[in-house]
């Protein structure tokens, strides 16, 4: 992953009616890199609802199952997410073993994912239905044993989750030590409402940020955040080209120029 990217998640049992509609508009005049699909716990038709986002929309549709009845061939990839932080075997293999024929039989992509849940100052529903338990707010270094376990395992991406609605995102000091600590592109999501949020999250490492629970109340805030996601890192070129040596008055400025050095790192 080069450039920082933005996830919309749409849970086909939220987004209905009058709110899929107005979810629909904003996500054509304002592309995501992605769309993912999926919940801990739905009963809508996926397929359908794929279906429906394809004939509209632009982007790419990834399925972000919470369990095997969640999975379509209709999407572009799958999610194939293992929780790495839990020790509940269903979720850690349990589901892969029970839908790893059809998978590999319908030819969609797979990328590999370890799921790590993270305390998000509220009880999640993953937390609920996986029946584990989240690594505490306070406890970087176990995010970052789990996230290299899961690259040792040979997966592709770390995925950092407060649990949707989260009433805090994953701290950015445990997404600087992920990043910092593996080599694996990092997903976070989880409690993320603002634009600042989103930024703070990217200028901490994140490759791609998830966002879905503001948005079934404020389907309008689609554009801010595509709008922030695409223009992250375009002034800090500014600020680097103005001059070969530049001083810095104040921390904002400072702090600009070194994310400016990660974003490049970046390219
Ligand atoms: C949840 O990480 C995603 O699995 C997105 O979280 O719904 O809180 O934005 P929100």
């Amino acid at each position: 992953m080069n450039k920082k990217m933005l996830a919309v998640l749409l849970d086909p049992d939220q987004c209905r009616g009058r709110i899929l509609s107005s979810t629909i508009a904003a996500l054509k005049s304002n592309v995501p890199d992605f769309i993912f699909v999926g919940g801990s716990h739905t009963n809508s038709s996926i397929d359908s609802f794929i279906e429906v986002l394809k004939d509209e929309v632009n982007s790419e549709v990834i399925i972000f199952p919470g369990n095997i009845s969640q999975i379509s061939t209709k999407a572009n990839a799958l999610l194939y997410l293992s929780l790495v932080s839990g020790r509940n075997a269903e979720f850690l293999i349990g589901q892969h073993v029970n839908s790893a024929i059809s998978i590999k039989n319908s030819g969609i992509e797979v990328i590999p994912t370890g799921y790590i849940l993270i305390d998000g100052a509220k009880h999640s529903s993953v937390e609920y239905i996986s029946n584990t338990r989240p690594i505490p707010r306070d406890k970087k270094e176990i995010a970052l044993s789990t996230a290299i376990a899961a690259e040792l395992l040979g997966m592709s991406l770390i995925y950092l989750e407060a649990g949707s609605g989260a009433n805090l995102p994953v701290p950015v000091d445990m997404i600087e030590c992920v990043g910092h600590g593996t080599t694996l592109p990092i997903i976070v999501g989880g409690g993320i409402k603002t634009a600042e949020q989103l930024t703070n999250a990217f200028d901490a490492g994140a490759d791609m940020v998830v966002v879905g629970n503001i948005f079934e109340t404020e389907p309008q805030k689609i554009a801010e955040f595509v709008h922030a996601t695409k223009n992250y890192g375009v002034d800090f070129v500014e600020v680097a080209s103005e001059s070969k040596i530049i001083l810095y008055d104040d921390e904002d400025e400072f702090q600009k120029f070194q994310r400016y050095q990660r974003f490049k790192r970046n390219l």
